[in-house]
C-alpha cells in the first residue's frame, strides 16, 4: 500500500493524492453498519458534537485510524512519528444540499506545523454526483487566503467560511472516491465540495495527522493520539484508549476535547451555531 515516487512528488507539487485503496468491501460494510446502528438509535443522525474527536467515542474508529494501510502512506509524507489530532464525520444525505465552501484548514485549526495532512476515507461511494471533494492544486504552497464567514445553513463548515476563488474555479480538480478509498491532502490546500444529488448517502471520515513537534497556538489546551512512533515533545495531552464504543472514561474526555476544538474553530467568530 506504499505510495510510489510520482505520487509523493505529486503531493509535494499539487498538495494532494487521490485515490488510495484502503478497505475491502466487507470492511466498509461492517464500519458503515456500526455507524448506522448508532445513528438509528439516535433517531437517524449523529449529534453535532459527535462529529469531531470521534475516535474517542467509537472503538472501531479508534482502530481504523491505526490501520497500517492508512498510516504507511501518511508516514511516507510526514515521517514515522505521527500524532492524530482529530477525526471528523462528513455525512451528506442522499439528495441533500449540504456543501462545503472553498477553504484552507490552516486558517482555523490553530496548529503550528505546515505538515498537517488530512486523510479522507469514504464509507460510501463519493463521486461527483455524491458531492466529492474538489481541490485547487498548488494552493498549499501559497498564502493563507482571506476567508469570509457566511453562516449558510447548508454549509457544513462551522462558520461557513469561504474563499472567493471566482475565475480560478476552472482549475479545480475533483477527487472522486469509491467506498473504501481515501484521498490525502495538505491542510493548507484550498478544498470544497458540492451537494449530493445521488440516491445514496455520502459518508466520509477525515483523519488529521501531524508530526509531534506541532503545537496548538490558538487554544490553551489540546489533545492528540500517538498512532505511530514516538512523541518526545508532549505538546498535546494523550487521549485515553476507549475499551468499547461510548466507554464512559473516553466519553468524559471527549466532552472536554470536542469543546476545546470547538473553541479553537470558532475563535473570533461572530456566531457559534454549534455545528460541531
Ligand atoms: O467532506 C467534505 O466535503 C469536506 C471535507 C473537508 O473539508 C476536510 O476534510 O477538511
Amino acid at each position: 500500500m506504499l505510495l510510489n515516487a510520482s505520487e509523493i512528488e505529486q503531493f509535494d507539487r499539487d498538495g494532494y493524492i487521490s485515490p488510495v485503496s484502503v478497505l475491502k468491501n466487507d470492511e466498509v460494510a461492517g464500519l458503515r453498519d456500526q455507524l448506522e446502528t448508532v445513528e438509528a438509535r439516535q433517531h437517524g443522525a449523529l449529534y453535532p458534537e459527535q462529529r469531531s474527536k470521534s475516535y474517542l467515542l467509537f472503538k472501531w474508529l479508534h482502530d481504523l485510524v491505526q490501520d497500517p494501510r492508512i498510516l504507511d502512506p501518511v508516514a511516507q509524507l510526514i515521517g514515522s512519528d505521527i500524532l492524530l489530532w482529530n477525526t471528523l464525520f462528513w455525512i451528506k444525505e442522499a439528495g441533500s444540499n449540504s456543501f462545503v465552501s472553498w477553504h484552507q484548514d490552516t486558517k482555523y485549526w490553530g496548529l503550528s506545523s505546515d505538515q498537517v495532512i488530512t486523510a479522507w476515507i469514504a464509507l460510501s461511494d463519493a463521486g461527483i454526483d455524491e458531492g466529492c471533494m474538489r481541490v485547487m492544486p498548488g494552493t498549499h504552497r501559497g498564502e493563507v487566503l482571506s476567508h469570509e464567514d457566511s453562516y449558510h445553513d447548508d454549509n457544513m463548515l462551522t462558520r461557513g467560511q469561504e474563499i472567493n476563488l471566482e475565475d480560478k474555479e476552472m482549475e479545480a480538480v475533483y477527487m472522486p472516491l469509491k467506498a473504501g478509498e481515501m484521498s490525502i491532502h495538505n491542510y493548507r490546500l484550498a478544498h470544497a465540495s458540492g451537494p449530493n444529488i445521488a440516491a445514496d448517502r455520502r459518508i466520509g471520515i477525515s483523519m488529521h495527522f501531524m508530526p509531534p513537534d506541532t503545537r496548538q497556538i490558538v487554544g490553551n489546551w489540546d489533545c492528540a493520539m500517538l498512532v505511530r512512533g514516538q512523541d518526545i515533545y508532549s505538546n498535546f495531552e494523550s487521549t485515553p484508549i476507549p475499551a468499547c464504543d461510548f466507554d464512559p472514561e473516553a466519553v468524559a474526555f471527549h466532552k472536554k476535547a470536542s469543546k476545546a476544538v470547538n473553541e479553537v474553530l470558532y475563535k473570533g467568530a461572530a456566531v457559534n451555531d454549534a455545528k460541531l
